[in-house]
């Protein structure tokens, strides 16, 4: 079994969220023919895990099982240092059934006022997985330290972006340039150790 992901070569991004799925198109440099699992009519598996690694290296293989194709996928959160990591892995549940951040983004503001917290140290972690139907799985993981600040700054992005800016900038994700974000998010580190993994040339 050939384990490198050949240019041209038809991926699934086992995501449903339209925000990741661009950053996966953007990532893989156009080199690969992407499909969501979404456009595929796949359904979503309930991330049971209790890790990045865990809830991704599921997600991958429910989708390869499904598709027989292979399969790429994300699980990535926020992490609060004076929240002792919350939201973390439930970082999409704190949106809600209506996937509303900016209740989410207030959420943290409000717990963090509540404890009396100064400390606004925060880090993204991405999980990466790739699943061959009936073979291995593969998973990488990247993080991005930085700090959050309120109010929420910036539409671009998605997710908690407007609250959180990367160590060295003064932009959220949410105000700066997509492709800045992606030469140092926690999904752009996670995608160059996948690269380096499977990827030749
Ligand atoms: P899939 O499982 O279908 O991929 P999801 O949104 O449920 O979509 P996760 O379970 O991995 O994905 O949840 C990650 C959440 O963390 C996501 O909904 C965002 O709110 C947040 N998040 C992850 N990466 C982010 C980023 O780059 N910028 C902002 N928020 C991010």
């Amino acid at each position: 079994m050939n384990l490198k992901l050949i240019k041209g070569m038809r991926l699934v991004a086992a995501t449903h969220n339209a925000g990741k799925a661009r950053e996966i198109h953007a990532l893989l440099d156009g080199h690969y023919e992407v499909v969501t699992a979404g456009e595929l009519n796949l359904p979503e598996p309930a991330e049971t895990e209790t890790t990045f690694v865990g809830n991704a290296m599921l997600k991958a293989r429910h989708a390869a099982d499904r598709s027989g194709e292979v399969c790429l996928a994300d699980d990535s959160g926020l992490s609060v240092a004076a929240l002792d990591g919350a939201p973390g892995i439930f970082s999409a549940r704190w949106g809600g059934p209506e996937k509303d951040f900016g209740l989410a983004m207030r959420k943290i503001e409000e717990r963090l006022e509540y404890l009396d917290a100064t400390d606004r140290a925060a880090f993204f972690t991405s999980a990466l997985a790739v699943a061959w139907p009936d073979g291995p799985c593969v998973v990488v993981e990247g993080r991005v330290d930085g700090r959050l600040t309120f109010p929420p700054r910036g539409d671009r992005g998605f997710g908690y972006d407007p609250v959180f800016i990367p160590d060295g900038h003064d932009q959220t994700f949410g105000e700066m340039d997509p492709a800045l974000k992606d030469s140092l998010s926690h999904r752009a580190v996670a995608f160059r150790k996948l690269k380096a993994a499977l990827i030749d040339g």
